[in-house]
């Protein structure tokens, strides 16, 4: 299993110690929430932001675009090879071609699914997809309640993957507590963003939360 810390749970004032300890937990990704105040009802990370985060270390990326047109943005995030970029099934007309620009600019394709939003309407591009997103809260802001139906989902989109003979990875995000992360985990999940319900639990060592959700996540690769 991968984890994918959400870096707005970060303390933006002290961003290069945050990611030191990020970098000493041995974290796979940092998870960019980009959010324009139309596809989502708040305003997160921007292009600029991006780019100090990416100064400060060589961890991938891992770009949640939560926009409405995303292919007319993904280049301004300077995705590099290794980087995940996500995209919205519902943000974008043209899903398949989105796919195409993200391949194209290097970086694994990514596509995201809200809560209300059923497995079936990415099966037409499960081929092209290097990560299934599957949000397991409504996207917009962090420190939200696990959506129950999204575990089942979560299933369904592994057996679907399996059935198409394809090899996209599942990834969680919101909520993922150290609990929730364990059925998520027995659902088919692979890449955990961790937030407020783990890692950026203000009442918790940054480090020591790490290690305990890794510790959790290591049981299926025994
Ligand atoms: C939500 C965003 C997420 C959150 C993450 C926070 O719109 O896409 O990446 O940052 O869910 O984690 P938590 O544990 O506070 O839900
Ligand atoms: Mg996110």
């Amino acid at each position: 299993a991968k984890i994918s810390p959400s870096m707005m749970c970060a303390d933006f004032g002290r961003l290069e110690d945050e990611i030191r300890i990020l970098e000493k937990a041995g974290v796979d990704y940092l998870h960019i929430d980009v959010m324009d105040g139309h596809f989502v009802p708040n305003f997160a990370i921007g292009p600029d932001l991006t780019r100090s985060i990416r100064r400060l270390t060589d961890i991938p990326l891992d770009i949640h675009l939560m926009v409405e047109r995303p292919e007319n943005y993904i280049d301004l995030f300077e995705p590099r090879l290794g980087d995940i970029v996500s995209v919205h099934q519902e943000a974008t007309v043209h899903l398949e071609r989105t796919l195409q620009i993200i391949k194209a600019a290097g970086a694994k394709t990514g596509v995201a699914v809200n809560p209300a939003t059923p497995a079936i309407m990415i099966k037409p591009v499960i081929d092209e997809a290097d990560v299934v997103l599957v949000m397991t809260v409504n996207p917009g802001f962090a420190g939200q309640k696990l959506v129950p139906s999204t575990l089942s989902k979560i299933r369904e989109v592994k057996e679907m993957i399996q059935e198409s003979c394809a090899s996209a990875e599942i990834e969680v995000d919101g909520n993922v507590s150290f609990e929730n992360a364990f059925k998520m985990l027995a659902a088919g999940a692979d890449i955990f963003v961790a937030g407020t319900s783990s890692i950026f639990n203000a009442d918790m060592d940054k480090l020591e939360a790490a290690y305990k959700l890794k510790q959790i996540l290591s049981v299926k690769e025994g």
